[in-house]
């Protein structure tokens, strides 16, 4: 039984301008002659929700009325993107809007301008979420996604002569229409303090149980985002977490008349959600992080029991209603506070829990790198989370046993599977603790998930084979094709109707098109059409001039060794040496534009090196009178999703050219596909799924593969070997040595060359003749605007299978065994 509701209103102009004065002058307090641009954009976002709303109030319930089965994304990061487009395309909105501001003078576009991002998360595994979330709003499965609501996003990314300085990132400050703080549904979280033993009377037994004496408590109060399906009616939730004192340390104040140690107390709580850690690799053991991911899911599983469980709900069918899908392993504290719930709290045996919480969990690796492992020294868990540090040393002594049963006692493997590694330190092995605990694990294209069999937790595999599969990661046709690519979007729906928006392997239908003349012309238009867009963009944002009508060659992603922009920067350089030696004539150069987008970890020094060399690798190409005419380098600072939604589009060439075997998928390579650009890439992550349905011909790859890079590295790479041999590449990082781009200061970026002469973890001396190879085959397929944008075309057909929509169908299918609700 739930109170009527009052319905959404009818989506007219005339409505939505009264509505939308309603907002501007009830809401937001002002009147039009007087609004400022912000007035404009809250009051217009709570218009656009109002539409929304009854839908969002229909869908939670149905879902609390039926009591489906549920998938509860657990992640650290939502990398959501600006929310008003999205929320006028779910709603078709779009056109009412835009007529409806029109009417008032006002112009949508300026609007749109005015929202800042909720950057809540680093990069692909806070924008994968948020696709998630939106797949699953379309496919109508009900599902919650659960995360925290950091005050302070990524960090703004500023050059200062070229060198990356980091701002906080105030996204809060100008208002946040689209969250629903809901105090009243608060819950508390204790940290710290140790653990006792009490002997209880059951009957007639006497039983002994553990009990966790908390140092002290923060209160997580939960704010609602809506994430609406498109245009399906079907508009799922989004709760992230702010953390709050607790009550008790007003009462100290009262007691106490301390005040200001009771504030200086109350600051320290609320810290936990104060920010985001801005490391996407090799993360550092820091104190805060570990309270943000258990305060994150102790709030998460204790709402998922209280609040979408029916009142005294049997908790042994737990399994039944909802699989915890762990986005890395960042929430995977939730495994042993699913335990203390259970056996702490609701008395259940140790076997019972463990076989409920192993029901429960799912966990996806998204990486390859050792270092990026997460590692909780034991001394810190125990300080912090000691009943948990005692419930994970119990799940992993249960655990090895079944190691030594199975493995006829090899010590050695089971000091290898331990949840708890004993060097440098003793600390608990968090992707262990995962597949120890989940029913599936998963990684994140075929190329990874095998690797992860194969070696990562080889010796989990061999034990648990079926628990191992893969899902290939997917991007959200709505927002990186329908709202980012208005051109494409219309055209393809010309061709083929607007099925594909929900339904992407239509695409396919677009495959006889790249054989048209006409549509090809067309497409090239659209991309023409991208381009100025993207010039007006670049322009306004940061005063960057790029020429229309050059190869627009883009790589955006976090900065890292193992990604590899080193590579690009060394191809600039070596175009720009032949040209500026004579041995290239300007004339023979298929005119680029090289945009870069990148921020580099604060504390990841190289990361840092890097973006000062291509930027300024980019101001002596860009000043060079010949050089520039042929060849721009472009590096917009602060690379977002925003910033994403007009650069993909315009794409030609997109750079994926990690060192094979290191990045786990990648998504930024869906997208540029899916836009039409072809790809230079590696056998890397998904580049292998995508070249494998665009075809050989509609790619460009190069570069060693995941078993030639192992066997090299095994028998002894040597950097400077290529260096000896390969004169081209001697003369670029000559010139990098010499201080061509640091004003012939030769310290600069000397710990750049000597990295790459000496080390070079990621074989990009090894890679590089064979990039520049690929490259000319680039150049001679652009010089054919036909052949290229048959290519392009056949892209855009052929990359359906990347849509979110698809990952959320593999999840249901192999992981969660949930199903949509009746719309
Ligand atoms: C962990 C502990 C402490 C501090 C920070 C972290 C941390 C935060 C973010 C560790 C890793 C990340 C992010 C990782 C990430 O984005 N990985 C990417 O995930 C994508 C989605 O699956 C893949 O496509 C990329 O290949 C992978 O690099």
């Amino acid at each position: 039984e739930s109170t009527p509701l009052i319905t959404s209103p009818e989506p007219s102009v005339e409505g939505f301008v009264r509505e939308y004065l309603r907002e501007l002058n009830f809401t937001q307090g002002t009147v039009l002659e007087r609004a400022s641009t912000n007035d404009k954009y809250l009051a217009l976002a709570r218009t656009v929700r109002h539409y929304l709303m009854s839908r969002w109030m229909r869908t939670t319930n149905e879902h609390l009325r039926t009591q489906p089965k549920a998938v509860a994304y657990l992640s650290a990061e939502y990398l959501l993107g600006r929310q008003l487009d999205n929320a006028l395309i779910a709603a078709d909105l779009t056109e009412v809007a835009s007529e409806a501001l029109a009417s008032l003078g006002i112009d949508l576009a300026d609007l749109r301008e005015a929202e800042v991002e909720p950057g809540l998360g680093n990069g692909g595994l806070g924008r994968l979420a948020a696709c998630f979330v939106d797949s699953l709003a379309t496919m109508s499965i009900p599902a919650i996604g659960y995360g925290i609501r950091y005050e302070y996003g990524i960090f703004r990314q500023n050059f200062v002569d070229g060198w990356q300085v980091e701002e906080p990132d105030h996204w809060l400050d100008n208002g946040s229409p689209w969250e629903f703080a809901h105090p009243e549904h608060e819950v508390t979280v204790s940290f710290g303090g140790r653990t006792e033993t009490v002997t209880e009377q059951v009957g007639d037994d006497t039983v002994e149980r553990t009990r966790w004496v908390p140092g002290w408590k923060v209160l997580g109060v939960p704010y609602n985002y809506m994430v609406p399906g498109y245009r399906n009616g079907c508009v799922n939730t989004l709760r992230l977490w702010s953390a709050r004192a607790t009550h008790a340390f007003d009462l100290e104040i009262f007691n106490y008349g301390d005040y200001a140690e009771a504030v200086r107390a109350q600051t320290f709580a609320e810290n936990i959600s104060k920010v985001l850690y801005p490391e996407d690799s090799t993360p550092q053991g820091k104190e805060l992080r570990l309270q943000q991911q258990y305060f994150f899911v102790a709030c998460s599983l204790r709402d998922f029991i209280d609040q979408l469980l029916p009142e005294g709900f049997d908790l042994h069918r737990l399994p039944e209603r909802v699989c915890f899908q762990l986005n890395d392993t960042h929430p995977v504290i939730a495994v042993p506070e699913l335990m203390r719930i259970l056996v702490d709290e609701q008395g259940f045996a140790w076997d019972e829990a463990w076989e409920v919480t192993q029901g429960c969990f799912a966990y996806t690796c998204h990486t390859l790198l050792p270092e990026a492992l997460e590692v909780w020294p034991v001394e810190l868990l125990g300080r912090l989370l000691p009943r948990h540090l005692e419930i994970i040393y119990r799940i992993n002594d249960e655990f090895l046993d079944e190691v030594r049963e199975s493995s006829g006692d090899d010590e050695l493997l089971v000091r290898r599977m331990s949840i708890i590694a004993e060097h440098p330190q003793r600390a608990v092995r968090m992707a262990h603790l995962a597949t120890v605990a989940a029913t599936k694990v998963n990684g994140v294209a075929e190329l990874h998930s095998q690797l992860l069999r194969d070696k990562v937790l080889a010796d989990f595999a061999r034990l648990w084979p079926e628990k191992f599969t893969n899902v290939t990661n997917g991007v959200t046709p709505r927002r990186f094709v329908r709202l980012a690519n208005p051109g494409l979007s219309g055209l393809i729906t010309e061709a083929i109707g607007d099925g594909w928006v929900t339904d992407l392997d239509r695409l396919r239908d677009l495959e006889p098109m790249a054989d048209d003349p006409e549509f090809r012309r067309r497409f090239r238009e659209v991309k023409a059409a991208n381009k100025e867009r993207l010039a007006g963009f670049l322009e306004r944002r940061d005063g960057i001039e790029i020429p229309a009508d050059t190869m627009l060659d883009v790589m955006v992603k976090r900065l890292h060794e193992y990604k590899r922009q080193t590579l690009k920067i060394l191809h600039v350089v070596t175009l720009y040496d032949r040209i500026v030696s004579g041995r290239l004539d300007p004339e023979d150069v298929v005119p680029r534009t090289v945009v870069f987008g990148a921020k580099a970890a604060p504390g990841y020094a190289m990361a840092k090196q890097i973006i000062g060399l291509i930027n300024h690798v980019g101001s002596v190409v860009n000043a060079h009178p010949e050089v520039s005419r042929v060849l721009r380098v472009a590096f917009p600072a602060n690379y977002d999703v925003t910033v994403a939604e007009t650069l993909i589009p315009a794409a030609d060439l997109s750079e994926q050219i990690s060192l094979a075997g290191k990045e786990a998928s990648g998504t930024g390579n869906m997208k540029f596909a899916l836009n039409g650009a072809l790809t230079v890439g590696t056998d890397d992550g998904a580049n292998v799924e995508i070249r494998q349905l665009v075809g050989d011909d509609n790619f460009f790859l190069f570069g060693l593969t995941e078993p030639e890079a192992a066997a090299v590295a095994e028998a002894g790479y040597r950097p400077s070997a290529y260096y000896e041999e390969n004169p081209v590449l001697r003369r670029a990082l000559d010139l990098v040595a010499r201080g061509e781009f640091s004003g012939g200061d030769r310290r600069v970026f000397e710990p750049i060359v000597s990295n790459l002469l000496g080390e070079d973890r990621f074989m990009v001396l090894a890679d590089f003749q064979s990039y520049l190879d690929a490259q000319e085959r680039v150049e001679t397929a652009y010089r054919d605007p036909d052949a290229w944008s048959r290519a392009a075309v056949l892209n855009v057909a052929r990359s359906g299978f990347f849509s979110s929509d698809r990952s959320m169908r593999d999840y249901l299918d192999r992981i969660w065994h949930a199903e949509p609700m009746e719309a």
